[in-house]
């Protein structure tokens, strides 16, 4: 693709403000792995956002596997991203395309959390891959919304299918399916409008696209993912509840980790809503999209 940096450069960016809030408390108290090493690790990682239960989890698996003698600090790194990959041992589930085409991916989430974006993001990784998606503006909310992916699709060379503003969400699924399927899609990307999750109507409508695509294909859209800002942190799992019930939720993006020091959040996150990380956002630019690996991610974290 010629692009200037590769995804591990990407993801090492991403977390760099993550990782200096954790590594750097740490190197300066790493030669005895005594309590005061393992209660600043501790800090460190709820600095970080990672929750109590798994940052004491992490604590002690840590412990358990340094002398506490005192350990070389390539040593303290090993065992931390040993501890960290343990605690995101289900995160990682890639996003397949193998299944009946076209496959159906719907994005929901806050307002502002980063949907649009990731739709043209995901759009630009399958077009790369040599895939043929198709975007659909389910935000008939606010006519800017319609604007900016439309903006957005033909920045990413993509086609794009949008009504009036204040259309059905639900007719323009049905139309966009119809669509994909005639024309030969690959792939049908569904961005929708943001909502609180506390505004019952909106949500019922989510429930209406889910039921628009079971209808014409035959079964629910292949993946409905929920898109959380990282720099929300922990507060994005009680964000989830009602979407997993309007929705059925099948995975989670987690965006905006560049812009927060507290990127341990996707640890909790993950494993309280019992549901894979699919992608990772690092930055706005449309190329900054990762897919989701722990081995990665938590190396990018601990050594960077
Ligand atoms: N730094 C950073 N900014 C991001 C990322 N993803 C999205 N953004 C920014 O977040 C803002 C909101 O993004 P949108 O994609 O419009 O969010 P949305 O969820 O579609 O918003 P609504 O449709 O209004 O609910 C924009 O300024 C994006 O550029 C990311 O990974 N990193
Ligand atoms: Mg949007």
């Amino acid at each position: 693709m010629g692009e200037p940096t590769t995804f591990w450069e990407r993801l090492k960016k991403g977390l760099a403000r993550t990782r200096d809030g954790v590594l750097g408390p740490l190197q300066s108290s790493r030669e005895k792995v005594g309590a005061e090493f393992l209660n600043r690790l501790e800090e460190v990682l709820l600095r970080a956002d990672v929750g109590p239960e798994d940052a004491e989890s992490v604590v002690r698996t840590v412990q358990a596997a340094l002398p506490p003698e005192g350990a070389s600090w390539d040593a303290v790194q090993s065992a931390l991203e040993r501890a960290l990959a343990d605690a995101l041992r289900q995160a990682e589930r890639p996003v397949t395309f193998h299944g009946p085409r076209p496959s159906v991916l719907v994005f929901v989430g806050v307002n502002g959390s980063g949907k649009t974006t990731t739709v043209a993001k995901v759009a630009r990784c399958l077009s790369a891959d040599g895939l043929r998606p198709l975007l659909v503006a389910a935000d008939t909310f606010r006519a800017a919304a319609i604007d900016q992916l439309v903006s957005l699709a033909h920045e990413v060379g993509v086609e794009v299918l949008a009504h009036q503003p204040g259309a059905d969400p639900g007719a323009v699924v049905h139309d966009a399916l119809e669509h994909a399927r005639t024309a030969g899609y690959d792939a049908v990307l569904i961005d929708t409008a943001g909502r609180l999750q506390t505004k019952r109507p909106l949500m019922e409508e989510l429930g209406k696209v889910r039921r628009v695509v079971e209808r014409l294909l035959g079964r629910p859209p292949d993946e409905r993912i929920l898109v959380v800002d990282a720099t929300v942190g922990q507060n994005a799992i009680s964000q989830a509840a009602l979407f997993h019930e309007a929705m059925g939720l099948t995975g989670l993006v987690i965006t905006k980790l560049d812009g927060t020091a507290r990127g341990g959040a996707v640890i909790p996150i993950t494993r309280a809503l019992q549901l894979p990380i699919l992608w990772l956002g690092v930055g706005e630019g449309l190329d900054e999209l990762e897919p989701f690996r722990t081995t990665e991610f938590v190396r990018a974290l601990v050594r960077g």
